[in-house]
C-alpha cells in the first residue's frame, strides 16, 4: 500500500512536470509567434539607386531611418522605390512621392524620418537611442551649408564654403567639450542616427565635386565620422560611394568649360 501510495505521488509530481513543461513551450512558442508576426509586418521604402533600381540607393533620410531599426534590432523589409519612376502602389501610399515611408504593420504607412524615428522609439524603447533634448540640434545645419556649397557655382565669392566651415567647427567644437566619441558622449543616439547618414553625403560628394576635404585640423569631426561610419549597422546600410555620386550628378552644376585660346592649342 505504501508503495502504491508513493507510485501515485510521483505520478502525480510526473503529470505535474510535465503540464508545466507543456505550459512554458506554448508560452515561449506564442511569444516567438508574436515576435514573428511583428517582425515580418515592418516594412520600409528607401530610395533605390540612381540607374540600378535593384540596389540601395543614396538618400541620408532612408538611411536613418534603416539605422534607427538595425541599432534596435527591429527585422524589416525592405523597399526599394526609384524615384524616376516611382510606382502607382507607392504614390497611394506617399502622396508627395517622397521616401522613407514606414509601415508598422498596422497597414498605416508614415512619411517622414522625424516622425518614423520617433514612433520606432515609442513602439521599440530598447535600446534607448533618445537624444537629451539640449544635444538635438547639434550638427543639424551642416546638411543645408553643404548642399549650398556643392551647388554653388562660385564659392570663392557667395561664401558657402565659409559657412559650411563655421558649421562643421561647431561640430568639432561640440564634440571636443561634451563628449566624444558620439554627440551625447558614450551612447549613439537618435542625434547621431540623423547626422551620421549626411556627413557620409558630404565627405564623399565633396571630395568627388569639388575635390575637398573636411580640415585635417578637425580631429574630433574626423574621429566621429570613423565611429559613425564604421559601425555595423551603418556599414550594412550605407549607399555605395558610385551611387551617392550618381546621385547628385544630375543636382550638381558643372564646372565652366575653359576657353582656352586658340594659340595654346
Ligand atoms: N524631410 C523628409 C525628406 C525626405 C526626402 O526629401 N526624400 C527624398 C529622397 S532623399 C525624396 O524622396 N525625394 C523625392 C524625389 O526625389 O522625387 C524626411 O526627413 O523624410
Amino acid at each position: 500500500m505504501a508503495i502504491g501510495h508513493k507510485n501515485t505521488t510521483k505520478v502525480a509530481l510526473l503529470v505535474l512536470l510535465l503540464s508545466l513543461m507543456l505550459s512554458l513551450t506554448a508560452s515561449v512558442a506564442r511569444n516567438l509567434q508574436w515576435r514573428l508576426s511583428v517582425a515580418t509586418a515592418v516594412e520600409v521604402c528607401v530610395k533605390a539607386a540612381v540607374g540600378a533600381p535593384d540596389k540601395l540607393g543614396d538618400c541620408p533620410f532612408s538611411q536613418r531611418v534603416l539605422l534607427t531599426l538595425e541599432e534596435k534590432k527591429v527585422p524589416y523589409r525592405m523597399r526599394l522605390i526609384d524615384l524616376s519612376n516611382k510606382p502607382g502602389w507607392f504614390l497611394k501610399i506617399s502622396p508627395e512621392g517622397k521616401v522613407p515611408v514606414y509601415n508598422s504593420g498596422d497597414g498605416k504607412w508614415i512619411a517622414n524620418s522625424d516622425v518614423i524615428t520617433q514612433v520606432i522609439e515609442e513602439k521599440y524603447p530598447a535600446p534607448s537611442l533618445a537624444t537629451p533634448p539640449e544635444y538635438a540640434s547639434v550638427g543639424s545645419k551642416i546638411f543645408p551649408s553643404f548642399v549650398k556649397f556643392l551647388m554653388s557655382k562660385d564659392a570663392s565669392d557667395d561664401g558657402s564654403e565659409e559657412a559650411l566651415v563655421r558649421e562643421l567647427q561647431a561640430l568639432e567644437e561640440h564634440l571636443k567639450a561634451h563628449g566624444r566619441p558620439y554627440i551625447s558622449g558614450e551612447r549613439v543616439t537618435a542625434a547621431d542616427l540623423s547626422l551620421a547618414p549626411k556627413l557620409f553625403h558630404l565627405v564623399v560628394a565633396l571630395e568627388h565635386f569639388k575635390g575637398w576635404k573636411v580640415p585635417e585640423s578637425m580631429s574630433s569631426v574626423h574621429a566621429y565620422t570613423q565611429a559613425m561610419f564604421s559601425r555595423e549597422s551603418f556599414i550594412k546600410t550605407k549607399p555605395t560611394k558610385e551611387h551617392l555620386i550618381a546621385g547628385w550628378a544630375a543636382k550638381v552644376p558643372k564646372p565652366p568649360n575653359l576657353v582656352v585660346p586658340c594659340w595654346l592649342i
